[in-house]
């Protein structure tokens, strides 16, 4: 083969291998992310919220985002003047894409089913939104309005009551707008009629959200659930708070997949891999083809739209880093055993029969079927929601909906006769497992005197 000087990207060649989906996974690229590591920095930095709140968050913004909100939580004028100042077609896109997206998610939501198990037996399965809840919206290396949309939308749909936002303080804003959020953010968060704004980020954030804060200039009530996205500081917060509060799946960097054979267009791919890893430098870029000469195509593309990229230097760190490659396997049979062992935040699938391949995947946070679907669309206005399962854990979770806002309740209705039909059942089991007060509480209903024989 020809030797590939200054590769924009590495190749993996798995021709002739076939592998296990176990060994699939551990040659496949992936990013090394150790939160453990955070830990030792996140810890103290919860202990101090919780000890001394708000005094402790302001000196941790000043030493972390260097600079120092006026008031935590975002004053309604701030708002209001971030949706009067907001570009108008700006503001059509959100509300475009905040419409799309309750749309989707209102269809998710599930009917409440009572199940009949005999005469006056029923269970009935009910779904209650949690009360109050907090996302985190990242404000580090880009800021994201989106992610208000994706993280709030289907919080509402499930009838959440109560919804915080908090996100990171900008070093750069100016007037009306300094020490607070990205002035896009505070201005989808007045659209979605959402005012309880914080001027917070890092694992600060999520310890305020989890223990809640309270002083003369601050009241924030402690919520039930924190979702969305952060750095590695907000995910490791998430994760040593998880119990404190009930907390969405982790978020690393964000991966991109794209499953294609020969009639892939190579600029859509190159595009679409370019999308991904300006992200971060962190970012997973993966082509799975069974086809050299789109491989090849590909790898020239992703040349030309490197050198013509804005964030090019963060673009071809991602590429270049061991997390991204293209894979070439032998047919398409082999790339769906790759991507199902990768289990990607986002998969692209341009083959022949997109709509036909897409439903043999089994592993994937979300799939863009064709080369009309790319993920930039799901990204804001697809409808879809784009806080999704990375680093190989879409093989357990799926990517927020409103069932991470939801709690499953049921309610046990049995009369004296339906109970009475199981009662036998019940006391045999409670007895097996040497528990004979169990079997007696049924007893005591529906066994007579007799059967509380050896209660007297
Ligand atoms: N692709 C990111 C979400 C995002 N992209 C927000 C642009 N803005 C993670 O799914
Ligand atoms: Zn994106």
């Amino acid at each position: 083969p020809m030797p590939r000087l200054n590769a924009v990207i590495s190749r993996l060649d798995l021709r002739g291998h076939r592998l296990s989906r176990a060994d699939l996974r551990d040659s496949l690229p992936r990013a090394e992310f150790d939160m453990d590591d955070a830990l030792g920095v996140v810890a103290p930095i919860c202990a101090q919220v919780r000890e001394r709140g708000a005094a402790a968050i302001a000196e941790l913004s000043e030493q972390f985002d260097g600079v120092r909100p006026a008031h935590l939580r975002v004053p309604a004028a701030v708002l209001a003047a971030a949706t009067d100042q907001l570009d108008p077609i700006v503001r059509a896109a959100l509300v475009e894409a905040i419409d799309r997206t309750r749309t989707v998610h209102t269809a998710q939501l599930p009917a409440e089913h009572t199940t009949t198990l005999g005469p006056g037996a029923r269970v009935t399965q009910r779904w209650l939104p949690t009360a109050r809840v907090g996302l985190y919206v990242p404000g580090g290396l880009a800021v994201y309005p989106s992610s208000v949309v994706m993280n709030v939308v289907p919080a509402q749909v499930a009838g959440v009551g109560s919804i915080a936002v908090t996100s990171p303080p900008q070093r750069d804003n100016t007037g009306v707008f300094a020490g607070y959020p990205h002035p896009t953010i505070l201005a989808a968060c007045a659209l979605l009629g959402v005012q309880e704004v914080y001027a917070v980020g890092g694992a600060q954030a999520i310890a305020m959200l989890a223990y809640g804060v309270r002083d003369a200039d601050v009241d924030c009530p402690p919520v039930n659930i924190i979702t969305g996205p952060g750095n590695i500081f907000v995910a490791s917060a998430k994760r040593h708070l998880r119990g404190v509060v009930g907390i969405d799946a982790e978020a690393g960097p964000t991966e991109i997949a794209i499953l294609a054979d020969e009639t892939a267009d190579p600029d859509h791919v190159a595009a679409d891999l370019v999308s991904q890893a300006e992200h971060d430098p962190l970012a997973a870029a993966v082509l799975v083809t069974d086809s050299e000469p789109l491989a090849r195509a590909v790898e020239a593309a992703l040349a030309r739209w490197v050198g013509a990229t804005k964030h090019a230097e963060r673009v071809t760190t991602a590429l270049a880093g061991r997390q991204s490659a293209v894979v070439l396997v032998d047919d398409l049979d082999a790339g769906l055993a790759v991507v199902d062992a990768y289990a990607a935040e986002h998969l692209e699938i341009h083959t022949r029969d997109a709509a036909q391949v897409a439903r043999r995947v089994t592993n994937a946070g979300a799939i863009f079927v064709g080369t009309y679907s790319p993920v930039s669309l799901g990204d804001y206005s697809a409808g879809s929601n784009h806080v999704l399962p990375t680093a190989g854990t879409a093989a357990h979770s799926g990517g927020l909906s409103v069932h991470a806002f939801l709690r499953g309740v049921q309610l046990i209705e049995y009369d004296e006769q339906a109970l009475g039909q199981v009662a036998d059942g019940v006391v045999a089991l409670a007895r097996d497992e040497d528990l004979p007060a169990h079997g007696d509480a049924i007893l005591a209903r529906v066994g007579g005197a007799a059967a509380m024989a050896g209660v007297g």
